[in-house]
């Protein structure tokens, strides 16, 4: 029977992704956990428990206790907020996946999900179809993390026969949560400044591409991922992936056709820097190619989508 344990379930991908295994495993065999008790009210469709992460000892005995076969392990300081506190993102975001790892080695767990990023690419990169292999600089604390835990996970895969598996997720958009700290995060917030009827302040230039994807696509590929055979996962540091691109002005005009009035200013600030090291695109092929990956959303058909559903989640206040 496998029994599923959420880390960090209470962030954007969490809240998303839980309620997705939930459908595919049931209620009963999915544990989601964060920091925040508050979080429990999230969580009506499956058990609920407050972690620590960086407490191994409380991991290590929820594991055991409730008979953990996996382990998705999203919690993690993102690129902007990382910047403010460098020392506390690293301890985070390093510690916290060194005790899942070691947890998966010592228990003989089955399957361990540990997102990556695009951040995980710099100024050195290729900017355009940035290759699954190519020369990675990443200047955020956020970004070193993030290739150094890309690293651990293909050491325990080789070393100790860890099945971990990951993704390097492009800018995440969705509308059923807000997110948290990411240099990406003004395509979620532009959408709420447009159903609210209010302009928007970016704070990006207006031509900046960044690799972005639609919430739908990123849970199906996550599950598609963890769903697909050992033997056709061949990358296990982390798989590029790519849903579409596109700059702050091309959001604006996709969400302008269905909100005529909508404005835009601009005001950079310091994630200008962040977004200019990172690529303009990606290439997914070898994801394509191994397990299947394909997407579905593109910039106006999620732009409808998040239109449409938004009001709902966030009902705007009188
Ligand atoms: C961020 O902007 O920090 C994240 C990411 C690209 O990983 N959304």
């Amino acid at each position: 029977m496998d029994k599923i344990l959420v880390i960090g379930a209470a962030g954007q991908l969490g809240s998303e992704l839980t309620r997705a295994l939930v459908d595919q495993f049931g209620g009963d065999q999915v544990i989601a956990t964060d920091l925040r008790d508050s979080a429990s009210s999230l969580f009506p469709y499956c058990r609920f428990e407050v972690l620590d992460v960086m407490n191994k000892e409380s991991l290590g005995t929820l594991v055991k206790k409730e008979r953990v076969t996996q382990i998705y392990h999203l919690a993690a300081v993102l690129s902007a907020t990382g910047e403010k506190n460098p020392q506390f993102a690293w301890t985070l975001n390093m510690e916290s996946l060194l005790h899942v790892l070691e947890l998966a080695k010592e228990c003989g767990l089955d399957k361990i999900y540990w997102p990556s990023s695009i951040a995980v690419f710099g100024p050195s990169t290729p900017k355009v179809n940035t290759p699954q292999f190519c020369e990675k600089d990443p200047n955020t604390v956020y970004g070193i993390s993030k290739l150094a835990g890309e690293g651990w996970c293909n050491y325990y895969f080789e070393k100790y026969g860890v099945d971990v598996r990951s993704l390097r997720y492009p800018g995440l958009i969705g509308y059923k949560s807000l997110p948290g700290g990411g240099t990406t995060d003004y395509a979620v917030d532009i959408y709420h400044k447009a159903i609210a009827n209010q302009p928007f302040t970016c704070f990006l230039s207006e031509d900046t591409y960044l690799p972005m994807m639609y919430m739908p696509d990123a849970i199906k590929a996550t599950l598609d991922l963890m769903n697909a055979p050992k033997e056709a996962v061949k990358i296990r540091s982390s798989y590029n992936l790519a849903g579409m691109s596109f700059s702050p002005k091309e959001i604006f005009e996709s969400i302008k056709k269905e909100v005529p009035s909508f404005q835009i200013g601009f005001q950079v600030d310091f994630r200008q820097s962040i977004a200019d090291s990172w690529p303009n695109s990606i290439d997914d092929s070898r994801a394509r190619a191994d397990w299947g990956w394909q997407p579905s959303y593109d910039l106006d058909s999620m732009s409808r989508d998040i239109l449409k559903h938004l009001p709902t989640f966030f009902p705007l206040q009188s």
